[in-house]
């Protein structure tokens, strides 16, 4: 009788629109970076929607925020999670989505009065997107031994602003007893790619996740006046940074299934009659195997050292995030499967080219990940969009999976 239940797809669209209010931007989409003042309103929102759903919530020392849904047996939960932080000028559903899934599973579950063996537990990690404090899956990374506490408390932003001292001030920080510890875990989110949309299927099951590395690159030239200088004897270091621009593009379209950006870049002084003095730029490179990554970030190098020996232009590069390619549990991904074959929902197999959670709680236990379906692929973006047929249906999905792993109290 369970696997006939499903979601009441309504009260999850009006959850996720509702969300969406907070930190809304004019173009439709959001900005609600971490441990903003956006972040702990919809912290607020999330935290009173759990203990409505009768959930036991926690916060840990990260402020990842976890509400406990009691089994019939006192044992380690089956988490199903993610992430209500989102980029600068993003979208309504990556993060938000998987996390007001998983408390809409909770509430079908309260509104048929089932209870499950197994516990289980809905969970929002800090800082998933490492937008405001750089890594990404900092604090899902933290609670699985990836970063020390310390390392994550030191993070500042731009303005220089402490990670610790920004979840003091929001009231979000916990207390280390109260970190996940899944016995199991499952993440539902958007694509963000155009896979599932170009074949036409709603669901696609996660067996994966490509390697990622980040870079912070500081180049230091000489700041000098536009008129007088004269070429030749110029270091510019904007000049010598648009050439590691279009080198970082060039390096990943040489390399089959890479990618590299340049999405973060500040220059000084930055005015119209100063030669720039000095620019800090980021790269990100990601691919499947990582002696390939190694191999782009090789490539990079050695362009900087060309660009440096001919500009003059001091050139630093910091590779200090490595996110190496991750897969997920076999078991866990039959489960998906079978979910999707009883829903005689089309589904297939893709790997993940976004970072996710998942990847740091496969190191603590079993995980994997289900999508649906991304309108032209996009996401980042105040365009990002799925449909609520394919948000009701990977809701479903996330539902019965649960159901078939937390198994169901004996009627009797
Ligand atoms: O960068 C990523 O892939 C993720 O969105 N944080
Ligand atoms: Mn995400
Ligand atoms: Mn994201």
């Amino acid at each position: 009788v369970e696997n006939r239940i499903r979601v009441n797809a309504d009260r999850l669209h009006q959850s996720l629109a509702q969300l969406g209010q907070i930190g809304a931007t004019a173009g439709g989409g959001v900005t609600r970076l971490a441990l903003s003042d956006e972040d702990r309103v919809a912290r607020d929102l999330l935290a009173g929607w759990m203990r409505d759903a009768g959930l036991a919530v926690r916060i840990d020392d990260f402020g990842n925020m976890t509400g406990r849904r009691a089994g019939t047996e006192d044992r380690a939960a089956i988490v199903a999670a993610s992430h209500i932080d989102s980029v600068r000028a993003g979208g309504l559903f990556d993060g938000a989505y998987g996390v007001l899934a998983a408390l809409e599973v909770i509430r079908t579950l309260n509104d048929q009065s089932l209870t499950t063996r197994c516990p289980i537990e809905v969970v929002n990690w800090t800082n998933e997107e490492g937008v405001r404090f750089e890594p990404a899956m900092l604090c899902s990374g933290a609670v699985a031994g990836r970063f020390d506490r310390s390392y994550v408390y030191d993070r500042t932003d731009r303005d220089g602003v402490r990670f610790e001292d920004e979840l003091r001030r929001i009231g979000y920080l916990g207390d280390a007893a109260a970190r996940p510890d899944p016995a199991a875990y499952l993440e539902l989110h958007i694509e963000q790619g155009p896979v599932l949309e170009a074949e036409g299927v709603p669901v696609g099951i996660v067996p994966g996740i490509v390697g990622i590395t980040w870079l912070d690159v500081r180049l230091t030239g000489r700041a000098d006046h536009a008129g007088p200088s004269p070429m030749p004897l110029r270091h510019d270091a904007l000049a010598a940074a648009a050439r590691l621009i279009t080198g970082v593009e060039t390096i990943a379209r040489q390399t089959k299934e890479a990618v590299g950006t340049v999405g973060r870049l500040t220059l000084e002084p930055n005015v119209i009659n100063t030669i720039p003095g000095r620019v800090t730029m980021s790269v990100d490179f990601r691919h499947p195997d990582s002696a390939t990554l190694d191999a782009l970030v090789a490539s990079f190098g050695c362009l900087a050292a060309e660009t440096w020996a001919s500009t003059g232009v001091e050139i630093a590069i910091d590779r200090f995030w490595t996110s190496d390619p991750t897969t997920f549990d076999d078991d866990l991904l039959a489960a998906i499967q079978s979910t999707c074959e009883g829903l005689d929902l089309p589904h297939r197999r893709l790997w993940s080219r976004a970072g996710h959670d998942a990847k740091y709680v496969q190191d603590l236990a079993p995980a994997a990940m289900i999508f649906v379906r991304s309108r032209d692929g996009l996401s980042h973006c105040e365009q990002e969009y799925s449909t609520p047929a394919d948000l009701e249906a990977g809701a479903n999905v996330l539902l019965q999976t649960l159901l078939r792993l937390a198994g169901t109290a004996d009627p009797s």
